[in-house]
């Protein structure tokens, strides 16, 4: 049977410290995804559900957005994948009952980690003004309460419509239709904070703002350079990936301040070698970068590649680039002793990884959060590109570039127009097709709908999925910014703390995630997803609901559009909420890519999009052509006493969905108030082993960020840097901390002090 959620809230700042491993994966992940699914779905509902994910008749996994390859095994799943999926079919309930026994308050001041345990919602909830209880309400009234709400706002573009990246591609399709035909382009994500910086600096150089390599393609790589991700925890298929590429002979090179024990060695848990063997060891060369090294890195890379004779592909340039000699002139002044700062590397290393990428006839470049939460993350992925360029490395089998995305259809959203910045001719195919005027001004993005809360220029905030108090930048700013709205609505599967800092008022609408069934008036229905690399495909859960009152996404929004556009609206809303077949065709129509929508996605396995640069080295750009870049380089600069600070994820956690309080590879158990600091760094700083310190980050405009209670462990991250976990250090990143053109959190590189204290036990921390 599965256990019981924790009743008291778990001390969480007493930590146990061991070694960090050096490998990832093998008979331990999968004994410990086992034990987390059985905890929360019992013994037979988690053989019933694991073997259905990432199947071709089954559900996509949850968690990452990691592609499936074409030949799958029993088990296409990873450990982590096991967590979200036990998460989500977790057999414990949060009951109408559960609001009489716990006010918001008492709530407030519980963990995210106690939030999330308690189980899946079951039944629409309301806060109304003035009380502390949530209470039920029908979803006819929580409908009536949001069209009042939205009825009594003076323009549309004060309410705001954020999406997390779970959402199938039909509820995006239909969210962001709802939104722009109530009359905003707001529609924030949780892209702003994460791939946004990818996708910037990829549509100015490229055309496009998606990787261009499939799975095959690392399997014919020569070379694979992965920076900034750490896959041995948020992408562990990739590593099933790597192997493969492995053994048939690629190179890997590894850009990280921080040792990660799943690029080091993977032993594969599909198979005997990696249960009980050694397994495989991935990494040739690491390049223990300083946080926010890598455009420095790649920039001197350029230079060295621009020295050596007949190293650039000189047919590919003339061909299909732009920019090139301004790029080359820049490149030429890269500075040996600047980069070596910026880098914290030797001169022997990265001639090492240059001899490396001289060798390599195709290289392909992953990377995530490492270089898009910077202040420069833009120009470093550009400096990146260049080097893909010089090569000749886009647009054939074998090379290319791979932003790894984040949440399993975070690009789908987009591709369906979840953006607050959406393409002309995207706005003019929704006109065409639905007879309606959409708006054309920009709308806000994730900071920006912050700051419109702030200043009460947002008055009614509405999300699809996520955790938007948590996930953000600046929690107390943003918390108080939150409060002053007048309704804030989250459509979840789980508790969470946005749904205790609220607005005036408040709704929880409790909806099906990807492992149920899904039965509307037309039938048993599927959804469609989008994954790293562009490949679409359908996902059927197969549970029985949750409750019996959970409606979907797709039919909440038809709903939502009905009660709120009523006559306005000549769109079918009835229709699609009844076969979302028929939301398939009109995205056939509309987006570029899905034509016969319904037809290629019967297929198993689903289809492919389009890609320009990747099928044709065709470049949608505004020159026509590739570009180069040649932008200044940049790196942080921390002052004397200080050091860098990079908030990133542990073992046991989904973004702010904790699952348990170790992070395994990193040996540390039970806590998550840890700061990793060089043991160099912390002799210099008076940092003991053990001993306990506040995080103090220091922001240009002369303000200060603290939180307490963080046990200091020595880790051999980079000279001069530290790491933290996210959510609870959120409260150190200035809202206005943040990447240039992408304006994502800036959250990988903050200045912070650390000061030591008494050793303060602090339980219940809020944040987490
Ligand atoms: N299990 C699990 N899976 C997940 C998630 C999860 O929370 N849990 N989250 C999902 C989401 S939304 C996302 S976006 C992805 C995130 O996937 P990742 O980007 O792998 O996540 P982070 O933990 O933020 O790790 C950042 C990595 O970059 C390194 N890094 C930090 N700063 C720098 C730098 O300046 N330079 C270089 N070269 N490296 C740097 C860190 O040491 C760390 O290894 O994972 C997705 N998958
Ligand atoms: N400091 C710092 N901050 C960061 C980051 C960082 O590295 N450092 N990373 C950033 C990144 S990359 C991202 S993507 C964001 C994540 O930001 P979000 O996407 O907003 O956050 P999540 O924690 O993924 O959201 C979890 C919640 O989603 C809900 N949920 C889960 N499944 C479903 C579903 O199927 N449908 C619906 N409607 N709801 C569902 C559950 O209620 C759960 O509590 O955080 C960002 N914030
Ligand atoms: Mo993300």
């Amino acid at each position: 049977m599965a256990g019981k959620p924790p009743t008291g809230d778990p001390v969480q700042d007493a930590p146990d410290v061991t070694a960090p491993q050096h490998a990832a994966a093998g008979l331990p992940a999968v004994a410990h995804s086992l034990r987390m699914a059985h905890q929360q779905m019992g013994a037979r509902r988690t053989a019933l559900t694991l073997l259905k994910v990432n199947q071709k008749d089954g559900f996509d996994c949850p968690g990452c957005a990691w592609p499936e390859p074409d030949k799958r095994h029993a088990a296409e799943f990873c450990e982590n994948g096991a967590k979200a999926v036990a998460e989500e079919a977790t057999l414990r309930r949060v009951t109408p009952d559960f609001f009489a026994r716990h006010t918001v308050t008492d709530l407030a001041g519980r963990s995210g980690y106690w939030l999330g345990q308690q189980g899946r919602l079951t039944q629409p909830m309301y806060l109304a003004e003035g009380s502390d209880t949530y209470e039920p309400v029908s979803w006819e009234r929580a409908f009536g309460i949001i069209a009042e709400d939205l009825a009594a706002l003076s323009s549309p573009d004060e309410a705001v419509f954020y999406t997390s990246g779970r959402t199938s591609n039909e509820a995006a399709f239909l969210y962001q239709l709802f939104a722009r035909e109530f009359g905003t382009n707001n529609l924030p994500d949780c892209s702003n904070m994460c791939h946004e910086s990818s996708g910037s600096a990829l549509s100015e150089t490229i055309g496009i703002g998606k990787g261009s390599v499939l799975l095959e393609d690392l399997y014919k790589a020569d070379l694979i350079i992965v920076a900034g991700q750490n896959p041995g925890t948020n992408h562990p298929r990739m590593l099933s990936a790597l192997e493969k590429a492995k053994h048939g002979g690629t190179k890997i090179i590894t850009v990280n301040p921080l040792p990660e024990a799943g690029l080091e060695r993977f032993k594969n848990p599909q198979n005997a070698r990696g249960l009980a063997g050694g397994g495989t060891a991935l990494t040739d060369l690491f390049l223990q970068i300083r946080l926010g090294g890598d455009q420095a890195l790649f920039r001197i890379l350029n230079r060295l590649v621009l020295e050596t004779e007949g190293a650039v592909d000189t047919g590919f340039i003339d061909e299909h680039t732009h920019g090139f000699d301004d790029f080359r002139r820049t490149a030429l002044t890269a500075d040996w002793d600047e980069t070596l700062r910026a880098t914290g590397l030797s001169r022997a290393e990265i001639e090492q990884a240059l001899a490396m990428i001289l060798a390599s006839k195709r290289t392909i470049i992953c990377w995530a959060m490492g270089l898009t939460q910077h202040k420069h993350a833009v120009p470093t992925i550009k400096e990146v590109v260049n080097l893909l360029l010089l090569r000749g490395d886009i647009g054939r089998p074998g090379a290319g570039v791979c932003p790894v995305r984040g949440h399993s259809n975070v690009q789908g959203d987009r591709t369906m127009g979840i953006f607050e910045r959406p393409a002309p001719a995207f706005l003019d195919a929704l006109e065409k097709e639905f007879g309606f005027t959409p708006p054309r001004e920009h709308g806000l993005d994730v900071v920006r709908a912050i700051r419109a809360l702030r200043d009460g220029h947002a008055k009614v905030f509405f999300a699809m999925g996520g955790n938007f108090v948590s996930a953000t930048p600046d929690t107390e700013v943003t918390e108080a910014a939150v409060r002053r709205a007048r309704l804030t609505v989250h459509v979840s599967t789980k508790l969470n703390r946005s749904h205790v800092v609220t607005g005036a008022r408040a709704l929880i609408l409790p909806t099906l995630g990807r492992t149920e069934r899904d039965r509307q008036a037309g039938g048993e229905q599927f959804v469609t997803v989008e994954d790293s690399m562009g490949m679409v495909h359908a996902s059927r859960g197969g549970l029985k609901p949750a409750s019996p009152h959970l409606l979907s996404e797709p039919a909440i929004v038809c709903r939502l559009a009905r009660r709120v556009l009523g006559k306005n609206s000549t769109t079918p809303w009835e229709d699609f909420e009844q076969d979302y077949g028929t939301i398939r065709d009109r995205i056939a129509r509309v987006i570029p890519g899905f034509e016969d929508f319904n037809t290629r996605v019967a297929h198993p396995g689903g289809f492919t999009l389009p890609h320009a640069p990747r099928d044709e080295r065709r470049f949608p750009t505004t020159t026509g052509k590739a570009n180069f870049t040649a932008s200044p380089v940049e790196y942080p600069h921390a002052p004397e006493g200080r050091l860098l600070l990079q908030t990133l994820r542990s073992h046991d956690q989904y973004n702010t969905t904790i699952y348990g309080l170790d992070d395994r590879y990193r040996g540390i158990k039970n806590g998550r108030r840890v700061v990793l600091v060089n043991p160099d760094d912390a002799a210099e700083l008076d940092l003991a082993d053990g001993s306990y310190a506040d995080l103090v980050s220091e922001w240009t405009d002369g303000t200060e960020r603290r939180t307490a209670g963080f046990r200091v462990v020595h880790y051999p991250t980079a000279r001069g840097c530290a790491a933290a976990y996210y959510p609870e250090t959120n409260v150190l990143v200035p809202l206005d901390h943040t990447a240039d053109t992408s304006n994502t959190p800036a959250s990988k590189s903050l200045v912070v002090r650390i000061e030591r204290t008494e050793r303060t036990e602090r339980k219940n921390d809020q944040a987490g």
